[in-house]
């Protein structure tokens, strides 16, 4: 079964860095998965601008850029001229007034618009963008920090995303507290990528490279 597996970077031993990205890398993960935070939009201050910068120095893989920021608008070039073909930036819809328009910037760049959705936003708010964004994050928690609960009635809002593929073109990915049941779960009604963070990946004795392909040898019967 295909799936994708990112690393929730916020999660990384920082003391670390350039070793965490190594271990990742030959690893085998597919992206890395960048959260970067105001204290406005969330209530916290996760990655920066130059975390994301020696991270995509420091791999050839491709970073998942998460803005969890006010008004993406106003700073999206700083994102977007550190970036290269095959990334990916993911704005909050409502962090911005015109998010079609930060949208639109993003492929002007030729980088891969995405959007994140919150646990209590609606797919009916966020519905004709989903005709112009390739990817679509699926937030499992609520944005601002790492460590939380699964809530429970984001399950149905996901079905009801795949359901609607057979009329639009984008790929679903899940971020926040992702367990190996729910890849297990969700992996076959297609959700294409799935960020692992302190649920799964970090923090544990075992390294990262066995973690993955745990994950990947899992059965789905
Ligand atoms: C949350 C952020 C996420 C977390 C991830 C951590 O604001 O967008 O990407 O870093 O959820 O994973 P876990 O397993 O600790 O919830
Ligand atoms: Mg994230």
């Amino acid at each position: 079964m295909y799936f994708q597996l990112m690393a929730s970077m916020m999660c990384a031993d920082y003391g670390n860095l350039k070793r965490e990205v190594e271990s990742l890398d030959k690893g085998g993960i597919d992206s890395f998965h960048i959260d970067i935070m105001d204290g406005r939009y969330v209530p916290n201050y996760a990655m920066s601008l130059n975390d994301m910068r020696y991270i995509r120095s420091a791999t050839s893989k491709p970073l998942d850029v998460h803005l969890m920021v006010e008004h993406p608008n106003n700073t999206i070039e700083i994102f977007i001229n550190n970036l290269k073909k095959g990334d990916t930036i993911y704005i909050h819809p409502e962090a911005e007034y015109h998010p079609s328009t930060t949208l639109q910037k993003i492929i002007n760049a030729g980088l891969i618009p995405g959007i994140a959705i919150n646990p209590g936003t609606s797919v009916e708010t966020i519905y004709e963008m989903l005709r112009i964004v390739k990817s679509v994050l699926v937030m499992a928690v609520n944005p601002g920090n790492a460590g939380q609960m699964f809530l429970p009635y984001v399950g149905r809002k996901l079905k009801h995303l795949l359901e609607m593929r057979k009329e639009m073109k984008f790929d679903v990915y899940w971020d926040g507290a992702c367990s190996a049941e729910k890849i297990r779960d969700y992996a076959p009604l297609g959700v294409r990528g799935f960020v692992l963070g302190t649920t799964l990946l970090f923090g544990k004795a075992r390294p990262y490279g066995d973690t993955l392909q745990a994950i990947r040898e899992m059965r789905f019967d």
